[in-house]
């Protein structure tokens, strides 16, 4: 099983008995055998990488050497015959590299976006010829590009020197030189929903018209790539982006250095803290952004508080806290009035085991409480804490997930933390 199963085979070739050199027709209808090399058939490939909201691909490639390569697409689709079935693929990642691309900045290469492309019928970008003839066999073709995994078999993978007519992907092996041994192509429903250029969770559902709660792909804050985020979109509104989720403890949140409370750990559709530094971006980038906590104790009782405004400083300010005053049915356990100063998070910087930045001298809360948050000394509020599914602290300290204003020694059974901007 390949990186969680699911996947429909739609290519296949291991050897030279199975025919790819053939037109139109055969690529559209398929051709092979199922449990051998085969090839799917456009028009089921066009049903299967459309039929649900995204689809993604995975190709797995094997040299002579049985060096084993890949490369992950999260959106994949090939378009309809009147489409002349164009291949639409984006976000790789993997091993092989995204052949599919170009290789220089020439982007008539590009195979992204073209037509499929066969013996007499030419939707390449060669003006000259037709890159069905010249790479032998049918393919998304532009002029011509340094892909195309249904060319001629070569048994030991190495060409003689002609044509690059193999089976090449050309950001792996010099498509003059290497042909695959092997290769195998698959698609499924993506375990995702969108992929987006979403910035947030607020995008995710208004620009992109999601109404469903789950994990959606947003451009990552930090860097120039997608991340996986859980968007709650129904709460109030929606337009949620949850930044820390926990509901059956299958994630430790307590033995986690500044290092990993900085980018982040566990997994969007399960347990997860997405991170100090997409935090900071997300609740930056916006004039206004909200904040949103979500509490459930151990007999099912559902309470929240809403902070107006929220964000937390970059990492020379330590990712300081700063909220507005809160309202809701949790109480407000980061604002406390001025007589237990001490308590009062707002303002502070966030603390780990390895790295005080909290306000009590000799010691660290983030040790005493067990799990990475923005103490004072220490305060009402920590709900990185250690996990007790039956809401019962075993240690003298209120070392759990803690809310004091909703209610004192006892730790949560569930909590959510989430952000949404303020739009006009
Ligand atoms: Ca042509
Ligand atoms: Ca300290």
């Amino acid at each position: 099983m390949t990186n969680g199963g699911g996947w429909t085979i739609f290519q296949r070739r291991s050897h030279k008995l199975v025919n790819f050199e053939l037109d139109r027709f055969a690529y559209q209808a398929g051709f092979g055998l199922v449990e051998d090399d085969y090839w799917l058939g456009l028009d089921n490939i066009n049903i299967l990488s459309t039929k649900d909201p995204n689809v993604e691909l995975r190709i797995d490639l094997w040299d002579c050497q049985d060096n084993a390569f890949y490369e992950h697409y999260s959106k994949f689709s090939v378009g309809d015959v009147a489409s002349d079935y164009i291949l639409t693929v984006a976000g790789p990642s993997g091993t092989a590299g995204d052949a599919f691309s170009s290789s220089s900045n020439d982007i008539s290469l590009s195979q992204n976006g073209r037509g499929f492309t066969t013996t007499a019928v030419d939707n390449d970008t060669w003006a000259f010829g037709n890159c069905a003839d010249r790479m032998k066999g049918g393919w998304w073709f532009s002029g011509c590009g340094q892909a195309n995994l249904n060319g001629l078999y070569i048994d030991d993978c190495h060409y003689q020197p002609l044509s690059p007519n193999g089976i090449v992907w050309g950001t792996l092996w010099n498509i003059n030189e290497l042909s695959a041994y092997k290769t195998v192509m698959k698609l499924r429903k993506s375990t995702a929903n969108l992929p987006t250029t979403a910035s947030d969770c607020y995008d995710v559902q208004h620009t992109f018209g999601n109404t469903n709660s789950g994990v959606y792909s947003i451009q990552a804050p930090t860097k120039n790539s997608a991340i996986q985020v859980y968007c709650d979109l129904e709460t109030d509104g929606g337009g949620w982006t949850v930044f820390q989720r926990r509901f059956d403890g299958s994630l430790d949140f307590t033995t986690k250095s500044y290092d990993q409370y900085q980018i982040g750990f566990g997994e969007p559709n399960t347990e997860y803290w997405l991170g100090l530094e997409n935090i900071f971006v997300l609740s930056t980038k916006d004039a206004t952004v909200q904040l949103r906590i979500d509490l459930t104790d151990c007999v099912g009782n559902s309470n929240y508080e809403t902070y107006q405004k929220f964000k937390i400083d970059n990492e020379a300010s330590n990712y300081a806290l700063h909220t507005s005053m809160g309202s809701g049915t949790a109480g407000d356990s980061f604002n406390v009035p001025n007589s237990n100063t001490q308590f009062n998070q707002n303002g502070k910087g966030f603390s780990t085991f390895d790295v005080d930045h909290d306000s009590l001298p000799f010691d660290n809360c983030a040790k005493l409480f067990s799990g990475g948050w923005w103490y004072n000394a220490c305060g009402n509020a920590h709900l990185n804490s250690r996990y007790y599914p039956s809401c019962v602290y075993g240690s003298d300290y209120e070392d759990g997930i803690t809310w004091n204003s909703l209610r004192t020694y006892y730790s949560f059974k569930t909590v959510k933390m989430m952000l949404r901007k303020v739009v006009n």
